[in-house]
């Protein structure tokens, strides 16, 4: 329970797509935008990655497309994992005080891989050890994003359910094709994205397109490959009820790419990315548990992992009480499509009796919420537990 373990406030986001699907540019895109003087005002926390070294290639990556125009080359040979700690910023401190070193500060690992290798066939035996790790990594994170190119849909105008058959078949026979090598002695997992949300990137080559019309252009068209790649990754787990795939839609665009320009100030869905890592397991676990409708013992076992939310509610007056209680109680009675409001309003009512750590991190949590709750307005977001 919440009160004698030490919660995991780390999520791992994992994010899929072919080659040229747009990861590596969303990383970068999500890294330096956060590291704009603006933008940290704005949000009053700041995002820095662990690694010094990972974090000043990903800013010189934005560089790049803001000032230059250039894009990051293609991921080759090696998948990375970038781990990402959010704190004060600086000018969100009280004048005087310097920044203490947060006793749990919020973690995010952001896993970026090469996307050939879901598409080609390794080179040599390193490679195919490489790969497996990889992706039994990539299956060991809170949150899975799978892109959809919109490149690639644009170019298929009139013909998109060609184009998201093979996409969708892709991804199920690849992981098939894995699935004795992750799962050590056949053994099940129990800790694997449950939440599989799919995301359309270049989303500003499809303006037209809002997440309600790409959720409908999906399941309109390749329905049945959604199915069966739920169906595989179903395969992969213990309490294979505990899972949504396809039920969370996102638009995603790192910048506007026009010819000779790349407008990096405006993105859709970027934003929407550290919220969707940090709050949507939890809020999807602490449902399922208590509603008691979906994999319900899993769920409550999930729930320690939930991250950021888990080491709030063990550091507050929630604390003395059993998980799934707190996590009732901290969202209220409305867990479901208004658990998002109820969490912000939850919060808000914490900043009084909070410590300082406490307070930002209810700060951070509250602004993640109102984040979520504007991008289901603005029809950039639809989340699963919507109804
Ligand atoms: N219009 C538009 N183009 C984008 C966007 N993001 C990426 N691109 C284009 O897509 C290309 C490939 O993006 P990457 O991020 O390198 O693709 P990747 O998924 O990392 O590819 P691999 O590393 O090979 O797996 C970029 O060079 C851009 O030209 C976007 O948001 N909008
Ligand atoms: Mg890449």
């Amino acid at each position: 329970m919440a009160t004698n373990s030490t919660p995991m406030v780390e999520q791992h986001i994992a994010v899929f797509g072919g080659s040229g699907s747009g990861k590596t540019v969303l990383l970068s895109s999500f890294y330096g935008a956060a590291q704009e003087p603006s933008v940290r005002r704005a949000n009053r926390y700041a995002v820095t990655a662990e690694d010094r070294a990972q974090g000043r290639t990903l800013h010189r990556n934005y560089l790049g497309m803001r000032d230059g125009d250039t894009v990051p080359g293609p991921t080759r040979f090696a998948s990375t994992s970038y781990r990402f700690v959010i704190e004060p910023s600086a000018d969100a401190l009280p004048k005087g005080r310097s920044r203490q070193k947060a006793v749990k500060p919020l973690r995010i690992v952001w896993h970026d891989y090469p996307g050939e290798w879901f598409e080609e066939d390794p080179s040599s035996a390193d490679e195919a050890t490489r790969r497996v790790e990889t992706f039994r990594s990539l299956l060991s994170a809170d949150v899975a994003v799978l892109l959809v190119d919109g490149q690639l849909l644009a170019e298929h105008a009139g013909e998109e359910d060609r184009y998201l058959k093979a996409l969708l078949t892709d991804f199920h026979t690849g992981l098939y094709a894995l699935r004795d090598d992750v799962l050590e002695d056949g053994k099940r997992l129990t800790r694997f994205p449950r939440i599989w949300t799919l995301a359309l990137s270049k989303a500003d080559l499809l303006p037209d397109v809002d997440v309600e019309a790409f959720r409908e252009l999906v399941i309109g068209k390749a329905g049945g490959e959604l199915d069966e790649l739920r169906t595989v990754l179903q395969s992969f787990v213990q309490d294979p009820d505990a899972l949504d795939v396809g039920e969370d839609f996102l638009l995603l665009s790192s910048a506007k790419f026009e010819p000779g320009a790349i407008d990096v100030t405006t993105r859709t869905g970027v934003d929407l990315l550290l919220p969707i890592t940090a709050m949507l397991p939890f809020e999807r676990f602490a449902k399922w548990a208590t509603t008691r409708q979906r994999g319900a013992q899993v769920a409550e076992q999930l729930l320690k992992f939930a991250g950021p939310v888990v080491g709030f509610l063990a550091t507050s007056r929630y604390g003395k009480s059993p998980l799934v209680g707190a996590a009732a109680g901290w969202i209220g009675g409305g867990i479901g499509s208004r658990a998002v409001s109820f969490a912000t309003k939850r919060v808000a009512k914490f900043k009084d009796e909070a410590t300082a750590e406490q307070e930002f991190t209810s700060r951070v949590l509250a602004r993640f919420a109102e984040d979520l709750d504007r991008g289901v307005e603005q029809r950039v977001l639809r989340r699963g537990d919507e109804s």
